[in-house]
């Protein structure tokens, strides 16, 4: 096994019955693995819904820490898709030339900052502070706010040891509550004043409805973007023959992130709160307990994806619900693909090895199953190309 492998936990429970099983905080959860039950799931919000109590489809449950509603995540059709219309045209400025322009400029510094520095531990020196610089543009924020981000750590609700940290998870709602005073105050271009500005239903949104959006910005784009970012990285360290083919053959870069996102999954699961008795692989799901929607599985379903523990570079038909499925599809994939595509063709532009150093797995705990999402830390040494 490869250092920068991600294993597949999921691969005989998918095969023998579709489902696993997992505590959470005495809220059970049933884990849906194959790739077609993944995706009718997802679709069918009527009988699995998104809009429960803030927190419940989280794995973990975030309940105990949050009382706000994520907006559009934890809201269900129709509703959904007036707030959904509200963001979206925000989250596709990342395919502009000046953001692109912007983000190259961002990445071709972090990259250059990692040449000179030579040896490095990737997920806090790179991975981090390239995700936080990133962010500025997607909320259209000064640079300097992303030194306050990347001291918050990769996860905005969770710490070393804690899988759910209150006390951090509050640093984060202060913060975004004084942003908001301050956009009521002087309104500006950025995210706060766009969305202090739109209105749902024929009214202006609310602090709690904005609060709830910029929540949502703030993590669901946060480990989720390191993790991909640093995987590769490793990734690469152990393929240089890879490293070379982005360079020779840089029209394969899109199909490569696909891949990437694909092979890492980096959001495992996303839970659905059941509200009518009914069935699930076979098995009896009850009104109000939970379901999961377990992406990482799906992505290595080995009916849909040929070698699907490999990574394939230039895979061609790649149905991967790494981004989800359906309605609530990921809203920051415009932007997180265009991070992976500036920072692969840079990489293959620069870098003519990594070497992998030490490291320290992340493995989510998920009762039945042990997975490996990412690293804790991961030290290499980056080669620059000589010419
Ligand atoms: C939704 C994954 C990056 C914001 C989702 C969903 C997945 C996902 C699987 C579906 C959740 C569900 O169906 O319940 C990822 C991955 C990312 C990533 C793998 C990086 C590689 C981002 C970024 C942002 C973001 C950078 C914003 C800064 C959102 C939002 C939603 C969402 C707002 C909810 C959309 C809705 O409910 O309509 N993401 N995400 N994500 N993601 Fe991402
Ligand atoms: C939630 C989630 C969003 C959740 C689309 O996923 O990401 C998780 O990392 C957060 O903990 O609160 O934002």
């Amino acid at each position: 096994m490869k250092k920068s492998s991600l294993p597949d936990p999921f691969e005989k429970a998918r095969l023998e019955s579709g489902c696993g099983k997992m505590n959470d905080q005495d809220d059970p959860v049933t884990m849906l693995l194959r790739h077609k039950d993944v995706r009718k799931t997802a679709h069918n919000w009527k009988t699995f819904q998104s809009g429960a109590e803030p927190g419940r489809i989280v794995v973990p449950s975030e309940v105990n820490i949050r009382d706000t509603r994520q907006i559009p995540f934890e809201v269900d059709p129709p509703e959904h898709k007036d707030y959904r219309a509200i963001v979206e045209p925000w989250f596709r400025r990342p395919l502009q030339p000046e953001y692109e322009k912007q983000l190259t400029e961002i990445i071709t510094n972090s990259v250059n900052e990692a040449l000179k520095t030579g040896t490095l531990e990737v997920v806090n020196s790179f991975s981090l502070p390239l995700q936080s610089r990133a962010l500025t543009l997607l909320l259209n924020t000064p640079f300097t706010e992303s030194e306050t981000w990347i001291s918050w750590g990769t996860h905005v609700f969770r710490s070393e040891g804690e899988a759910l940290d209150g006390d951090k998870a509050n640093i984060l709602y202060n913060y975004i509550e004084e942003q908001i005073e301050e956009a009521i105050k002087n309104p500006s271009e950025n995210l706060y004043s766009k969305l202090l500005d739109s209105e749902y239903d024929g009214r202006k949104l609310n602090k709690e409805e904005v609060k709830g959006i910029m929540i949502l910005t703030f993590a669901g784009g946060r480990d989720t973007v390191i993790n991909t970012i640093t995987n590769s990285i490793a990734y690469l360290a152990e393929h240089p023959e890879s490293l070379e083919k982005l360079h020779k053959e840089p029209e394969i870069i899109n199909n490569a992130v696909e891949e990437l996102v694909r092979y890492f999954s980096p959001l495992t699961q996303m839970g659905r709160v059941v509200t009518e008795d009914t069935h699930v692989c076979e098995h009896a799901a009850k009104a109000n307990t939970r379901v999961s929607l377990c992406w990482a599985s799906a992505n290595r379903d080995e009916k849909v994806f040929e070698n699907p523990n490999e990574i394939v570079l230039d895979r061609k038909v790649n149905p991967h619900v790494g981004f989800g499925f359906s309605h609530h599809n990921c809203l920051g994939a415009t932007h997180a693909r265009q991070i992976m595509r500036i920072l692969l063709k840079t990489l293959s532009e620069k870098v003519q090895s990594i070497e992998i150093l030490e490291y320290k797995e992340n493995i989510e705990d998920l009762d039945e199953f042990k997975r490996k999402v990412g690293y804790d830390s991961i030290q290499v040494k980056f080669n620059p190309k000589t010419v």
